[in-house]
């Protein structure tokens, strides 16, 4: 079989050799059920019978993979898909560099590399989790579809880390198999695992500020996983991430476009001044003082993504070989970092600065400040937006300190300049910087349905182009009657 291609001839597509590896296959196949009432349950709530207009992987090579095709979201293919193997592939840093790629998990590295790989798989049904109510509120048929297209495919990549699991893990892979679909976003009892994917996503900014800042640490970090000396995970992460771009997209382009029909509305009624926030939402868009707050909450709810700025545990992932930082391959050092250092922003006598760290136990700080610069590019396009537009206000990042959970700053309150507050001053300015009731209130109230073809919300502008080059008339979803 080619490798590029996928067999969708069983149960579960793949480009593994699923049919040949019988262990594995019965074990996905008894996986299978438990995934689907997961997904009836905690998927998108409604439109499981309408028809989505969906693109599903034919192939991972990189032109050409995608298909486009009216699926149901339950009926869609959700496959086993490993970018093909490199030849000669060398594990490319840490302890172990030159040697040749593990394609078995190697015996001492067993306990860090599955637990890597349960962390990543956990994200991904949360975020669908999260989602599940957005559907009835979609501001178009064109953003529902990109809603779905996002959901069916975080559910792929749960299929990819659990291929991992089961494949590589034998017994404690199954039961983590099965934890995965246990726990849930935001429960009480059983969360997901890490902090942000158990937030709420209620409304559709919230959605594109989603995947525009939470999707690309999802980047991040399937980027360094895809250094891994694992060849088995890196060939999963590398093909995960084409996914991820366009989720990315979906998040730029959603915020963008809010943007775009803010200024638009301000201008055509002669408001100059962002601050004149009732006159702006007025007009029915939201302001962009909020859409800046509802920036800074998931930008730093994000950041605590990246872990403590000083950790053990990332120094040990790298020198073991299982993860590497953001790009390993194109940097030019030793890849092995056992005498250099690293900046890293700390808290020292009351007073956030610069320290040198050694650069191993910085290498989540490291990852960080390149997600930083990472986002800092789609912000600068919002910018040119507004600046077209011609409304003075431009949208910045908050410092890294501001609204922290985890490491260096969890224990501090900061403003969004990295000025310190005493908990007092907190309280009291906290609305200045993050949406408070009356703004989510205020954002609620616009997310009625539009789901005729071709219309939007009056708070959203038109996308560009349509997806897979369709007309704007194209009716990306064909709802079913309830
Ligand atoms: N919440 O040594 P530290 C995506 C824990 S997103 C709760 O600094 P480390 C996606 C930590 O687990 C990408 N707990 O940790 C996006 C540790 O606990 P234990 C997901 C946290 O390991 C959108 C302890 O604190 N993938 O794909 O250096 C939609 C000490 O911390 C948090 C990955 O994250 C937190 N925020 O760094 C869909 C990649 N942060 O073990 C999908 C895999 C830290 O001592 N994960 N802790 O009990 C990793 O590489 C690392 O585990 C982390 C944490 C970067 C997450």
């Amino acid at each position: 079989m080619n490798i590029a291609q996928v067999d969708y001839d069983g149960l579960i597509p793949n480009n593994v050799g699923l049919g040949q590896d019988v262990r594995v296959k019965h074990a996905l196949e008894k996986w299978h059920p438990g995934y689907i009432n997961w997904w009836n349950d905690m998927g998108p709530e409604g439109f499981q019978e309408s028809l989505v207009y969906l693109r599903t992987a034919i192939s991972v090579d990189p032109k050409g993979w995608a298909k486009f095709d009216y699926v149901r979201m339950p009926d869609y293919r959700w496959g086993v898909l490993l970018a093909p193997q490199m030849e000669g592939r060398k594990i490319p840093f840490g302890l172990h560099k030159g040697e040749d790629a593990w394609q078995e998990v190697p015996g001492e590295y067993r306990a860090m590399l599955r637990r890597l790989v349960v962390i990543q798989g956990d994200t991904e049904p949360a975020s669908v989790e999260q989602q599940r109510y957005l559907g009835k509120t979609a501001p178009s048929l064109y953003d529902m579809r990109n809603l779905f297209q996002v959901n069916v495919e975080e559910g792929r990549h749960l299929w990819a880390m659990v291929y991992l699991l089961q494949k590589y893990f034998g017994t404690d892979g199954r039961e983590e198999a099965e934890a995965l679909l246990q726990r849930r976003s935001g429960h009480p009892d059983t969360p997901r695992m890490l902090g942000a994917f158990n937030e709420k996503t209620p409304d559709w900014l919230s959605f594109f500020m989603f995947t525009y800042f939470t999707d690309r640490d999802g980047k991040m970090q399937l980027e360094a996983l895809a250094q891994s000396g694992f060849d088995p995970l890196s060939r999963t992460c590398r093909f995960m991430l084409t996914e991820e771009a366009h989720h990315m997209f979906v998040g730029e382009t959603g915020v963008t476009r809010i943007i775009q029909r803010t200024c638009e509305a301000m201008k055509e009624a002669g408001i100059s001044d962002p601050n004149e926030i009732e006159k702006v939402r007025k007009l029915g868009v939201i302001d962009l003082p909020t859409i800046q707050k509802k920036a800074n909450m998931h930008f730093s709810l994000t950041l605590d993504l990246f872990g403590n700025e000083i950790s053990t545990n990332a120094a040990n992932a790298f020198h073991a070989g299982l993860k590497g930082r953001y790009r390993e391959d194109r940097l030019k050092d030793d890849h092995q970092l056992e005498s250099g250092t690293y900046p890293v922003l700390r808290l020292i006598d009351g007073k956030i600065q610069n320290q040198d760290a050694p650069a191993l136990s910085a290498l989540n700080m490291r990852l960080r400040d390149d997600y930083v610069v990472d986002c800092n590019v789609g912000v600068g396009r919002w910018n040119k937006v507004i600046a077209e537009l011609g409304i003075p206000f431009e949208i910045k990042l908050p410092h890294v300190s501001f609204h922290r959970h985890i490491g260096e700053f969890a224990s501090i309150k900061a403003d969004v300049n990295g000025n310190l507050l005493s908990d007092a001053e907190w309280e009291k300015r906290r609305s200045e910087f993050l949406p408070s009731d009356s703004d989510r209130e205020f954002i609620e109230s616009l997310m009625q349905p539009q789901f005729e073809p071709n219309k939007f919300a009056g708070w959203i502008a038109p996308p560009r182009v349509g997806i897979d080059n369709k007309p704007g008339d194209f009716e990306y979803v064909k709802i079913a009657d309830a």
